[in-house]
């Protein structure tokens, strides 16, 4: 969004927090509110329905946001139909044809709701691991009801095997309840970044409700009791919801617990703790005034200490509004309005789930080496716990060269198996033929906490280095399933060190690079 001229940069006052504090905080934290809700489920777990009701796994399994281990698998796409928006977020800045950022809210092209019905056909014929359709932005859909329930509406007659999906800052989210039902949009998305106006205040300056402006404390107030009151009304119909909230260091990192709080008891699926994304250059007011994003510990502590009784979204890639592929690839390049309109589009359901079938195939091989593995951990008594960073192109397998990785997958290992927990956007160290020395320390701060990564295949050069680091560069596994080899990597690292091989050593904070993956 370019910046209302009406609106004066804020100078947001430092909270003052500091790491310490935060972790400290967060060490008393004794879980998240235990009653109400959708209750503690296995969503980020395995290919299995686990403890969900079967209602809920057949709404989650193929969802690459609401299931970890789909996201391996199943894509999703966006389509920007949405382009006003009611309020003002302080780290956001809607911009177009902006090809190098990627962050939400920033797109190349605006669509209406007849290019967006024709995109989606498209896509989902091309890639048919496309399950999801989500409209999130780059405003807000719900200040666009029109062309956002008209592009549902579309979808929803010509290709009913795609789960309709939406993403709102929850103003206006009580009016359309009933709208969203009628489309069956059985998943929405929340942004809710407090629940205290005053802390609201620093991170909203105004917003636009009923045809008038709000400023300061009484638009925030306004703010969370819709949000609230949306939430609720949609979980008593069974909708099933998640909450967004984006942490700011300093302005409502602590308050995040207290989120966690009210959005559990009021039956929130899943939350989903995301990094600021915040840079002078995006024109941002946290941007402008240095506001800055919480570092890897941070966020790995906040959203560990709110696990407790929820399930905690870990691999959002905090995505473009107009976003293509798997989380963590973005294929919008391949549909762009001219590409699409001139293409052939044959919509075949059955291909589609043919195809799936295969990928249901391959899931299932996964979670069965994975139990496998993780039976001969059993009797292992020791508190070790690492981090690792893996190199992958998709399909839950170590099959990305190092130097071609645009991110990696972080899992923690320790006696209980291997958990997914992050992922870090890096840049390419191969850049045609040589390596980049720049790149590869920037992807070393941005692995730093990990004690090995895993590739398909590395280079001499970057493996001295990492060596240097003290991160074990891992290429034995290529190929083979991550969590698989994760586990038979952390059986053998308790060998090493039992028999003095190695010494366990914890590791430092790392990097959380700013911005999504885009495709270069
Ligand atoms: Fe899109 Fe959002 Fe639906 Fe997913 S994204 S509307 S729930 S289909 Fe997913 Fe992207 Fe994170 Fe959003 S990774 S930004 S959580
Ligand atoms: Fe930007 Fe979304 Fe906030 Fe609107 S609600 S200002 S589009 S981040």
């Amino acid at each position: 969004m370019m910046y209302d001229a009406e609106q004066s940069l804020e100078v947001i006052e430092e909270a003052g927090s500091s790491v310490a504090d935060l972790l400290q905080q967060i060490a008393e934290h004794k879980g998240c509110g235990t009653s109400g809700g959708s209750g503690k489920a296995s969503c980020g777990s395995a290919a299995g329905s686990g403890d969900l009701a079967p209602e809920i796994w057949e709404k989650v399994k193929n969802h690459p946001c609401y299931s970890e281990e789909a996201h391996h698998h199943y894509a999703r796409m966006h389509v920007a139909v949405a382009p006003a928006c009611n309020i003002q977020c302080n780290y956001c800045n809607r911009k177009y044809d902006c090809a190098n950022e990627s962050r939400p809210g920033v797109v190349s092209e605006k669509l209406t709701p007849e290019q967006a019905a024709k995109k989606v056909l498209a896509v989902a014929s091309t890639i048919p691991q496309m399950t999801v359709l989500g409209i999130a932005g780059p405003g807000d859909p719900l200040a666009n009801p029109a062309k956002t329930f008209k592009t549902f509406e579309l979808i929803y007659n010509t290709a009913p095997d795609i789960k309709l999906c939406l993403s709102t800052n929850g103003l206006m989210l009580p009016d359309h309840v009933d709208t969203i039902a009628k489309y069956n949009v059985d998943h929405v998305t929340i942004t809710i970044n407090m629940v205290d106006p005053d802390i609201g205040a620093q991170i909203y300056p105004w917003i636009f409700y009923q045809n008038k402006r709000y400023t300061g404390r009484e638009a925030a107030q306004i703010l969370t009791d819709r949000q609230l009151l949306g939430l609720e009304m949609l979980t008593e119909r069974g909708i099933l919801c998640k909450v967004n909230s984006v942490m700011i260091p300093g302005v409502n990192d602590k308050h995040l617990v207290e989120v966690n709080r009210a959005v559990k008891s009021r039956g929130a699926f899943l939350h989903n703790i995301m990094p600021l994304i915040s840079a002078p250059e995006h024109g941002t007011v946290f941007g402008l005034t240095g506001q800055r994003g919480p570092t890897a510990q941070e966020l790995k502590a906040l959203q560990d200490s709110c696990e407790g009784e929820m399930n905690m979204m870990r691999h959002c890639r905090q995505c473009r509004a107009d976003a293509v592929g798997l989380l963590g690839e973005d294929r919008s390049a391949e549909f762009t309005t001219d590409k699409i309109m001139e293409m052939e589009v044959d919509y075949d359901i059955d291909s589609r789930r043919a195809y799936q079938a295969k990928v249901e195939v391959e899931r299932q091989a996964k979670v069965t080496a994975k139990q496998t593995e993780l039976e001969t951990l059993a009797g292992e008594m020791s508190d070790v716990k690492i981090l690792i960073a893996v190199a992958t192109t998709g399909g839950g397998r170590v099959n990305e060269h190092f130097g071609h990785a645009k991110e990696f997958q972080v899992y923690e290992l320790s006696t209980g198996g291997a958990k997914f927990v992050g992922h870090r956007r890096v840049d390419l160290y191969c850049q045609g033929g040589f390596g980049d020395e720049d790149s590869l320390e920037s992807v070393i701060r941005a692995i730093n906490d990990c004690a090995a990564v895993f590739v398909a295949k590395i280079g001499g050069c970057p493996k001295t280095d990492l060596l240097k680091a003290g991160i074990e560069p891992v290429d034995q596994y290529a190929h083979e399933f991550i969590e698989q080899s994760a586990i038979a990597y952390f059986k053998d690292y308790l060998a090493r060190i039992r028999s003095g091989e190695i010494e366990h050593i914890v590791r430092g904070d790392a990097d959380i690079r700013q911005g999504a993956f885009i495709n270069g």
